[in-house]
């Protein structure tokens, strides 16, 4: 079957890139995505507690003015199955689904020089060809299962949390073991723990967790959110992370002792991502990170009465906001049941796990479940994993061996007519996604349009480009505090063998928004635009 163009992945990005080829370009168009129905993220992260800590009314698109107006949104933060709904209200208003195939996952995309096609294969054995290919894959979606030695000799049951089983999973009166601190694990363990006969958290990093304060909207709060959608639009447009707060112009140090203080509590009392946004330095100078990094370990110790385990928990080696910022509802508080347990990885890895539980360096515990909340290989799993071979028989595998080579984030030398949506070397998981897919999508569409009006034969960016933009991403990621972070997977550390580089764009959207903008406006300076 040929198309003009083929997207990988019914989520928010490719929800909405199917809409602006199809009805806004007019490009045969198919969306091939792997679940059995849209969601993408959502689709597959259903774990118990699981719902996003970006705020509902900005966690959704903006594009349209008439699908912004028509949901309500209920609570502060969207349960997973919230998220899902609204999906799918989109996607009937769009009349999206005529063109998407569910079940088949692309396995590899063939790029054919002398056809200038991409040859796109799924493991239905289903083939299609296309003009475009655009990955739609998401950054977080190629899931991280540790390779712990004894895994496939348990006799439980085991789950990953970015891979949740469709069926109903009961942990009623279970022993459970819960593997990984991150966003995932600190929203799953405050519910497994009401109702598991024990839970025991295998904790390798301590993580800085701000309350989330999740509650239900009002009718007034929905109202005016809804009446001022020409203004939360633009707003998400300036803000560095697309969120709806901006950052306090003041430094910390402008500020007397008790008065940091109390902008701290007001800020820990409101929660939410914008705790970071209550001084200007708090995300860049490491003097001004310290008072705040000391106060959430406070906090901490306030909360957990055991002084051992508060201790474990706060033992944080990395500044505030160098890994990604959690939210939590109760997080701390499970420490003070008598049914949850604390395992310190750093004192106490794990040796091998067992037909009957996990064995660690002091003891040997019995489980029925594990659960692995163990994160993703971010930005170029998921790529990676499509298996694309470029002109000239080039391996993306082995075009990115020491790391992501993109230009923008978004298209690859060698690579033709390939874009990715919120890739590597794009703002992507620094911001409040949907944002950044919205800019993206519109970005490549008007590309594309441009193309199809010139007679383009095929584009990829230039080399050139492509290097001083991995090499603008150094840069500032060197002079920013990530790198402070021993192990992250911004920069690929939770992976064994990925290559070691930040792989984000680190300076903001908006910065980033007038980079692409600027490219548009130079008739797409950077890429070599061949011609029928
Ligand atoms: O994954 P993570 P996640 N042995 O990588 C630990 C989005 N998201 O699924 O820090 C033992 O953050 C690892 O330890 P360490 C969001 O963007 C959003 O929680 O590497 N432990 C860490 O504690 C988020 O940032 C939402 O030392 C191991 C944990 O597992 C992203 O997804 C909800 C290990 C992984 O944390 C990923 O979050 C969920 C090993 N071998 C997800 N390997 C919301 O919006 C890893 N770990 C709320």
């Amino acid at each position: 079957m040929y198309l003009d163009a083929i997207i990988i992945g019914a989520g928010f990005s490719g929800l909405y890139q199917l809409h602006q080829c199809r009805d806004q370009i007019g490009l045969k168009t198919l969306v091939i995505e792997e679940g059995k129905e849209v969601g993408g993220t959502w689709y597959w992260n259903k774990y118990p507690g699981s719902r996003c800590d970006t705020e509902s009314h900005i966690y959704c698109y903006t594009f349209s003015k008439e699908i912004y107006k028509n949901w309500k949104w209920k609570e502060r933060y969207p349960k997973q199955k919230e998220i899902l709904r609204y999906l799918k209200y989109v996607e009937k208003k769009l009349s999206l689904k005529r063109d998407i195939i569910f079940n088949n996952r692309v396995n590899s995309a063939v790029y054919l020089d002398e056809k200038n096609l991409w040859r796109v294969k799924t493991n239905k054995n289903k083939t299609f060809y296309c003009k475009y290919l655009i990955s739609a894959v998401g950054s977080l979606s190629a899931t991280n299962i540790p390779n712990i030695r004894g895994l496939k000799n348990f006799k439980g049951g085991w789950y990953h949390t970015g891979r949740w089983p469709n069926k109903k999973i009961s942990f009623k009166n279970q022993k459970v073991a819960q593997i990984g601190t991150g966003s995932s694990g600190i929203q799953i363990a405050p519910v497994l723990a009401k109702s598991v006969k024990s839970l025991t958290v295998f904790q390798r990093t301590p993580n800085y967790s701000v309350p989330a304060r999740n509650k239900k909207l009002t009718k007034t709060f929905i109202k005016n959110t809804l009446d001022k959608y020409n203004y939360i639009k633009n707003l998400l447009k300036k803000t560095p992370g697309g969120h709806a707060f901006h950052f306090s112009k003041k430094s910390i140090f402008e500020f007397t002792e008790s008065k940091r203080l109390k902008i701290l509590e007001k800020a820990w009392l409101n929660g939410g991502l914008s705790f970071r946004a209550c001084f200007s330095d708090i995300t860049k100078k490491i003097s001004a990170n310290k008072i705040v990094s000391n106060f959430i370990r406070d906090k901490i110790k306030r909360i957990v009465k055991d002084r051992h385990i508060a201790k474990i928990l706060t033992d944080f080696g990395h500044p505030f906001t160098t890994k990604r910022p959690t939210l939590n509802t109760n997080y701390f508080e499970i420490f003070n049941r008598k049914n949850v347990q604390l395992v310190d990885l750093k004192k106490n890895p794990i040796i091998k796990i067992t037909k009957k539980g996990i064995k660690t360096k002091n003891e040997e515990l019995k489980f029925d479940k594990i659960i692995f909340a163990t994160g993703y290989d971010a930005l170029t799993g998921s790529i990676l994993s499509l298996n694309l071979t470029g002109r000239k028989n080039i391996k993306l595998q082995k075009y990115w061996k020491d790391g992501p080579k993109t230009f923008l984030g978004i298209m690859i030398p060698n690579f033709p007519n390939f874009f990715v949506i919120s890739g590597p070397g794009s703002p992507s998981v620094l911001t409040n996604v949907p944002a950044q897919i919205e800019q993206h999508v519109e970005w490549i569409s008007k590309f594309i349009k441009h193309l199809e009006k010139v007679g383009c034969r095929k584009v990829e960016p230039r080399i050139k480009e492509t290097e001083n933009w991995v090499n603008e991403i150094n840069i500032l990621a060197n002079k920013s505090l990530f790198m402070k972070a021993k192990n992250s997977w911004y920069k690929g550390d939770n992976i064994p063998g990925k290559p070691k580089k930040f792989i984000p764009y680190p300076a903001g959207l908006p910065q980033y928004r007038e980079i692409c903008n600027k490219v548009q406006k130079k008739m797409y300076k950077g890429f070599n635009i061949s011609l029928k």
